[in-house]
């Protein structure tokens, strides 16, 4: 569980939130799963949406929050909590009803979520190539140093590592123009990986855990839907795993939070289009 420090948190008016608190975006996949989870299980909450387009999550205000600048954050009774599985899982402790943790399955569980969040990357590379403009989500200098010299720089009280990858993300990106082919290839490759586990877990079960929905269903489906977006041919090459998304798209918490917001859905089909044109789609590079 990732329970920020006092020490970490420059923004210390959170300290006096009450209740659940979410700070989030709407087209956002991390985001999503901590939505989907609030949904199903019908808590209340109070929503602060934080807009990633306008780079509010790198705001002092926010960065004084979670010094790594990320959306979701959630914060409970002043506590702070980020990174989204560990966040659904402690809303799972919170509220167990209805369960979405089968018993005797926790270390299953935990195995399905890091390898979840394992591929964070990959649907980042696959999110920036195809649904929007490089341009767009490219970082300038100022933009980078900005995020660099806001919070604390730490988390559990140690410097924290992670910002250092995130801004060697964003530097090679600039230098690459965005996601390069081998990456995409890569990225897909990575995917495809993990996606067939799935699908063999589907042989005999409905969801990924057996016959009930658990934490690992939220947390693939929002990535799912994204690679989706991203071209990904998921009813051709894992096909059980587009029967599952099927199922859970008959759930409200879940239809709710399938379909990405109308702008971004607009890019990633003029993207498509252009690429289709050049043979430059997620399919065409991929090879798959
Ligand atoms: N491992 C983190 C990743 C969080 C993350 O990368 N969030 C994205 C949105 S899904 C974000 O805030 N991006 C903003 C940015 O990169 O500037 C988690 O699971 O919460």
């Amino acid at each position: 569980m990732v329970l920020l420090a006092r020490d970490d948190i420059a923004t210390r008016e959170v300290f006096d939130w009450q209740g659940i608190h979410l700070l989030h975006f709407s087209g956002s996949t991390c985001s999503k799963k901590i939505r989907i989870l609030l949904g199903y299980k019908h808590i209340d909450w109070v929503s602060h949406p934080i807009n990633l387009v306008k780079r509010e999550n790198n705001s002092n205000w926010f960065m004084g929050i979670n010094p790594r600048g990320l959306v979701p954050v959630l914060v409970h009774d002043g506590h702070v909590h980020i990174e989204s599985n560990d966040i659904l899982d402690y809303l799972e402790q919170l509220h167990p009803e209805p369960p979405l943790m089968p018993a005797q399955q926790s270390a299953e569980l935990a195995t399905l979520l890091q390898a979840e969040d394992d591929l964070h990357v990959d649907l980042r590379n696959l999110t920036m190539r195809f649904t929007a403009p490089a341009k767009l989500m490219q970082r300038s200098k100022e933009q980078l140093q900005q995020y660099q010299s806001s919070g604390t720089g730490t988390v559990g009280g140690e410097p924290d590592s992670h910002k250092a990858e995130e801004l060697e993300y964003w530097r090679s990106f600039a230098a690459n123009q965005g996601i390069t082919d081998s990456q995409v290839t890569e990225s897909v490759s990575r995917f495809t990986q993990e996606l067939d586990k799935l699908e063999r877990r589907l042989k005999e079960n409905n969801f990924l855990l057996g016959d009930l929905v658990s934490l690992a269903d939220i947390s693939w489906f929002v990535t799912i839907n994204r690679i989706l977006l991203a071209g990904y041919p998921l009813q051709r090459l894992h096909p059980r795993l587009w029967a599952w998304r099927q199922r859970l798209l008959q759930t409200p918490a879940f239809a709710q939070e399938a379909r990405a917001p109308f702008l971004q859905t607009l890019m990633a089909k003029a993207i498509w289009l252009r690429d289709k044109l050049r043979r430059k789609t997620l399919v065409n590079i991929a090879g798959i």
